[in-house]
């Protein structure tokens, strides 16, 4: 149990000085839990009348700090940081905050926010965006009205992976209730229930991804009408909305029954019903109304180089930015369609101590790491190894993603600490870090044997292989 009372102080310290500076630069991450935690901070200022502009980032190297240390006095990293402090004191001084929840360098630096340091697990106690949350709840009591997006934030950091929000979470959760914000329901948690028609909602499921039925449209249409569920209404898709309940419940088992017969533990197959959170001020027919499909729409827009799209709609915006946001989600669903059929087509390699692709420009390197994630389940590979993905980047680097199962974390497997370790001992520009069961980085194309093989040596190690 985490130490709550030093974690308040904490933020309370960094809240106070913040109140005591003006002109700041949110530096967010890119995906949906930097985006809402770079909205909260952003709403938060707002309210206290200071001027503030947000600069979003894939990720925090050491030329993107170089890069941005003129742009304003003060500096407030959201959802990264902690693996950077040491730079970031190098080249911004006493400028800056770091609120975050990924896993941290040590330092001594005082206006550093971090689960970590009071025994919270940022893997799913809390997100950046509520670990920002909660720095802003010290900033002014009225921002209790932002626990909705944190709440956003968690779900897109999957941090509900066992059935529901937890820890820290849970706190924060019950403050987005009390204000009306949201109602937790058990229902069925998969991504689409209002947006995708049947056979997609199963077809292109990530998390999981069911056997033998994933990235094929003709295979999950044709399990569905075997469960006596027609496709169709008149002219339009059914999504999982339209079902009455009877029929929500044969589709469900369903579900349940082929990830059983799949191999699946009976936990984890059930584990497909658990925790949902409806935004409760949104549209009925809004994908915002559904925190999961919220998170779906940031990441859409973080990861196809629009961030400000998300953060928009986050602080506000139902209008012009929401219908962009919109055919970015679009094109960020077929580009993930497009992935794992890519994945499908050309497999996947087994080695020692992880299985591993390299999509070269194939795969954009903002999602290849979902993309590796959602091979779990696939009947490509077995759950007992990393995924390891690399993607060619702009700049020439290659970009390494790498997901693992929360049974490989429990075996002690840190993906983070791995990757970071790497790097190091790679030298020179090679940089990363992130959570045990997900991480990412970068290194240069002539390091990649190099580097395969430190990885394959450092899994094998922990996991015993
Ligand atoms: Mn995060």
């Amino acid at each position: 149990m985490g130490e709550i009372k030093k974690l308040k102080e904490r933020n309370k310290l960094i809240a106070e000085e913040i109140l005591k500076r003006d002109d700041f630069v949110i530096v967010n991450h890119h995906d949906a839990d930097g985006l809402c935690a770079g909205a909260i901070i952003a709403k938060a200022l707002e309210r206290e009348g200071k001027k503030f502009k947000n600069i979003t980032a894939k990720q925090l190297y050491s030329e993107t700090i170089r890069e941005i240390q003129s742009a304003g006095e003060n500096y407030i990293f959201v959802d990264f940081g902690s693996g950077q402090l040491n730079l970031l004191e190098e080249f911004l001084k006493e400028n800056f905050f770091v609120i975050d929840h990924h896993q941290a360098v040590k330092s001594d630096y005082e206006f550093h926010s971090n689960p970590f340091l009071f025994g919270f697990d940022g893997g799913y106690e809390v997100s950046g965006a509520g670990m920002t949350y909660l720095v802003a709840g010290e900033l002014n009591e009225k921002n209790k009205e932002l626990s909705a997006l944190a709440v956003v934030g968690a779900v897109g950091d999957m941090q509900d992976y066992k059935g529901r929000l937890e820890g820290l979470n849970r706190k924060i959760l019950e403050d987005a209730e009390e204000t009306g914000l949201i109602k937790k329901e058990n229902d069925l948690r998969l991504y689409g229930k209002i947006s995708r028609p049947l056979t997609q909602f199963i077809a292109f499921s990530t998390n999981p991804v069911f056997p033998g039925l994933v990235a094929d449209s003709h295979a999950s249409s044709q399990f569905i009408t075997e469960m006596g569920i027609e496709l169709k209404q008149g002219n339009a898709w059914r999504t999982y909305s339209d079902l009455s309940p009877e029929e929500k419940k044969t589709f469900t088992s369903g579900l349940i029954m082929h990830l059983i017969k799949n191999n699946y533990s009976e936990f984890r197959a059930k584990n497909i019903i658990g925790e949902t959170y409806t935004l409760l001020k949104e549209d009925l027919k809004s994908p915002l109304r559904d925190a999961k499909e919220f998170a779906t729409l940031l990441n859409s827009s973080g990861r196809h180089g629009m961030p400000e799209v998300g953060l928009k709609v986050c602080m506000g915006d139902r209008q012009e930015y929401y219908n962009n946001a919109m055919e970015l989600l679009l094109e960020h669903r077929r580009q993930l369609r497009e992935g794992i059929e890519w994945v499908h087509e050309n497999g996947l390699e087994e080695e020692k101590g992880f299985y591993f692709f390299d999509s070269g420009e194939k795969i954009k390197e903002e999602i290849v790491g979902i993309i590796a994630g959602m091979l779990y389940g696939s009947p490509l590979v077995q759950q007992n190894k990393p995924i390891l993905a690399f993607a060619k980047q702009k700049d020439g680097f290659v970009k390494v993603s790498s997901r693992a199962t929360d049974d490989l974390v429990r075996k002690g497997l840190n993906l983070g600490e791995i990757l970071r370790e790497a790097c190091a001992e790679l030298g020179a520009d090679a940089e990363g870090g992130g959570h045990k069961i997900a991480a990412g980085c970068r290194i240069n194309k002539w390091q990649q044997k190099e580097f395969k093989e430190k990885l394959n040596k450092k899994i094998a190690e922990t996991i015993k292989l």
